[in-house]
C-alpha cells in the first residue's frame, strides 16, 4: 500500500468515525446482539393497498451455542411469520415456518426474495422507499432484538445500494 493509498484510507477511515454515531440511526450498520450479528434488514416497498409485504435479512451466529429465529414483527404489520417459497411446478409456493429457523454456532442464514423470507401481514401502511421501518426480529436464545428494515424499492432484488458508501447518511423526515 503506497502512501496515497495510506492516505484515502486514513480519510475514508475518519469519515466513517465520524458519521458513525448518525449512521445507528440507519439501516445498513451491522446489529450485534448476544452471539448474533445481524445483517442488512431490508424490505421493499410495496404498491398502494397491498397487504402484505417480504422482509429479508442475513443472520450469523458467532457463538457456540445453537439459536433459533423465531418471528419477527414491524409496527406498521399485524404480524410477521416466517415463510418458506419453494417451486410447486412452475407455481412459487409460500408456506409458513413455524418451527423458525435454526442457526448452529459459525452458520449463517439468508432470508432473501425467491427464498426464506419474514412475511408482515395486515399493513396498515405501506413501506416507503428511504423510509426505514423499525421493527424486532426474536430469537430463542437471544430474545428480542430491535432492527431497522431499510427499504428498497418495488420488486427490488436486494437492499438498495446505490449511496455511496461513504456519505453523510439520507434521512427524509
Ligand atoms: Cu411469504
Amino acid at each position: 500500500m503506497n502512501r496515497r493509498h495510506r492516505t484515502l484510507l486514513r480519510l475514508a477511515l475518519s469519515a466513517m468515525a465520524a458519521i458513525g454515531f448518525a449512521a445507528h440511526a440507519c439501516a445498513g450498520e451491522p446489529i450485534t446482539a448476544g452471539s448474533l450479528r445481524i445483517e442488512t434488514p431490508w424490505m421493499r416497498a410495496t404498491p398502494g393497498g397491498a397487504k402484505v409485504a417480504g422482509g429479508y435479512v442475513r443472520i450469523t451466529n458467532t457463538g457456540t451455542q445453537a439459536d433459533r429465529l423465531t418471528g419477527a414483527a414491524i409496527a406498521i404489520a399485524g404480524r410477521g411469520t416466517i415463510h418458506s417459497m419453494t417451486m410447486a411446478g412452475s407455481v412459487m409456493k409460500m408456506a409458513p415456518v413455524p418451527e423458525g429457523l435454526p442457526i448452529g454456532p459459525g452458520e449463517t442464514i439468508e432470508l432473501k426474495p425467491g427464498g426464506l423470507h419474514l412475511m408482515f401481514e395486515d399493513l396498515n401502511a405501506a413501506p416507503k422507499v428511504h423510509e426505514p421501518v423499525s421493527g424486532t426480529l426474536t430469537f430463542e436464545r437471544t430474545g428480542a432484538v430491535p432492527v431497522t428494515f431499510a427499504v428498497a424499492p418495488i420488486g427490488a432484488m436486494s437492499p438498495d445500494t446505490t449511496a455511496p458508501a461513504v456519505q453523510a447518511p439520507h434521512h427524509h423526515h
